[in-house]
């Protein structure tokens, strides 16, 4: 058996990706589920997410489950033996948390394949509904967390990053204040990517180190569980929380209910699932320090590979344990990523051919207008009110405001990642944006770097499948038999590069300061 499966479950989709190592390793398969399209108006998700208003943005687990069955009976329909793989990963959008009742456990065990997984699972949760990471609701919750353990600093050095509003201790510290008897009905607490793993392993799936990471519970070096944090968040957390497992080790093989339903071999194997920028990280390849690497999702993330976790002072980016099990990687998240670009794109009617035309018609430096596009609250820089701003910048000018929000896009990532202190050489870039061509320009003329796109833009599904072949080449010990570098390189080829533009990379290095200065006089209002 040569073939692998990652399944990302993202904020707008639930991706599948298969790679065949059989003869030249290669992707063979991707199919993707669209909330929107498949429940959006069952579940009342739009962009796969539900507001419910003070900045609380939450989604319905159930809704992944069904996503889940969907996109497996898609992959039988359209011919794909499932009894081919190995082994299965995958990721999920990070910080989200899932919280289980007592009836959890037997329910997972004792699934029938003759009927649906939602049909089954609809009454484990002790919240129909899960916070995201657009939440931005639980600043009180982050004082008070940083508070309890000391103080802001103490946060920062133990679990590798200050208090976060979307990150899971936050949030989970908010629910058993605002809902403490949903919280005593609470048996068991997990992120969306162990919920999923849990679905297909028929049992309760640990949390992994690298999404553990982006809870503000996990002591990063120790790569567990910190009992310091937990207690400073939620009264008998610990007992909710299943132990910490290795990114890298099988947790079981796949449940008796996928096998059946969708013909996966009954020895197909189940590794932990991890966060989709930590999956990301491997899926472009980033294995060893000193890369860098750009995600165009629904939100933007730049991110890059380090040996050592090393800490944002100013509490806008974030440090996660790479699922590699050595490294760790840095991360900055925007929120304004393509909910922004949709709605510049939506404000004039245009559809993204004629976006990316905008651009070609526009010069760099868009003639002195800027842009602050916070069409939502802000993560990086910490905007705690949506407002957009536009400075000499007419807002009847369709194509001006389309690079106006691209170029902001590019400068922000460009400023707010000063703090990694990894040279910008080259940038590896996914997600959905990373199609357009356009776009990349504007980020290698500001970075002034060559920017590098590959064959999926699935780079967060890619880099769960390399976890599972990963994984299965393993020794005994446990000790990987070819190294990272080995399984990664075959899929991460750039396919283009788009080169800098001297003379457009020297109009943004000055540009960068007018928009740092526009960026300043806003916050502080
Ligand atoms: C990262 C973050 C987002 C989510 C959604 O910290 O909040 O990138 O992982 O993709």
């Amino acid at each position: 058996m040569s073939k692998y499966l990652g399944i990302d479950a993202s904020t707008q989709s639930m991706t599948a990706l298969i790679i065949d190592v059989e003869a030249t390793p290669r992707i063979a398969v991707e199919e993707s589920v669209i909330f929107d399209e498949h429940f959006g108006r069952r579940y009342g998700v739009e962009n796969g997410t539900i507001d419910l208003g003070g900045g609380q943005v939450h989604a319905p687990p159930l809704m992944w489950v069904e996503a889940l069955d969907l996109l497996l009976a898609k992959l039988c329909d359209h011919g794909h033996d499932l009894s081919r793989l190995r082994a299965v990963a995958g990721s999920g959008q990070q910080h989200g948390t899932v919280y289980l009742n007592q009836t959890a456990a037997p329910a997972l065990a004792g699934l029938d394949p003759a009927r649906t997984l939602a049909a089954q699972l609809a009454g484990v949760f002790s919240r129909a509904t899960s916070p995201i990471w657009m939440d931005t609701s639980t600043t009180a919750q982050c004082r008070q967390i940083e508070a309890a353990v000391g103080g802001r600093q103490v946060l920062l050095q133990l679990t590798g990053n200050t208090a976060f509003e979307r990150f899971s201790g936050p949030q989970i510290r908010k629910f058993s204040q605002t809902d403490p008897q949903g919280y005593d009905r609470t048996a068991h607490i997990g992120l969306v990517s162990s919920f999923v793993a849990s679905l297909l392993a028929g049992r309760l799936v640990p949390v992994d180190p690298g999404d553990g990471s982006g809870t503000n519970l996990l002591d990063i070096r120790r790569r567990q569980w910190s009992p310091e944090a937990l207690q400073a968040t939620a009264p008998e957390l610990a007992r909710r929380l299943l132990p910490i497992t290795p990114s890298t080790e099988a947790i079981g093989e796949i449940s008796p209910y996928f096998a059946r339903r969708y013909g996966f071999s009954p020895t197909c194997r189940v590794f932990p699932f991890s966060g989709d920028n930590p999956c990301s990280l491997i899926g472009l390849g980033l294995v060893e320090p000193g890369r860098v690497a750009l995600s165009l999702g629904t939100s933007d993330t730049l991110f890059a590979c380090m040996d050592q976790a090393r800490a944002c002072d100013s509490g806008e980016g974030a440090v996660f344990c790479s699922p590699d099990g050595i490294n760790y990687m840095a991360l900055i998240c925007f929120l304004n990523g393509s909910l922004a670009r949709e709605a510049v794109k939506d404000q004039y009617s245009l559809d993204w051919e004629q976006f990316a035309q905008a651009l070609r018609d526009t010069p760099p430096g868009n003639g002195g207008g800027l842009m602050l596009p916070y069409f939502a609250a802000e993560i990086a820089p910490h905007v705690p009110e949506p407002g957009v701003v536009r400075q000499d910048l007419d807002p009847a000018d369709a194509n001006a405001n389309v690079r106006a929000v691209i170029e902001a896009q590019a400068l922000s990532s460009r400023l707010h990642s000063a703090w990694m202190d990894v040279p910008v050489t080259s940038l590896s870039v996914t997600g959905g944006a990373s199609a357009n061509e356009e776009i990349l320009r504007v980020y290698a003329n500001v970075h002034s770097c060559p920017v590098h796109r590959f064959q999926t833009t699935n780079s967060a599904a890619l880099g769960a499948a390399l976890r599972a072949w990963h994984g299965c080449e393993g020794g005994e010990s446990g000790e990987p038999m070819g190294g990272w570098r080995e399984t990664v390189e075959p899929f991460t080829r750039p396919q283009t590069t788009i080169q800098p533009d001297p003379g457009a990379a020297r109009v943004y290095a000055k540009m960068l300061r007018a928009y740092e200065r526009l960026e300043r006089s806003a916050i502080d209002r």
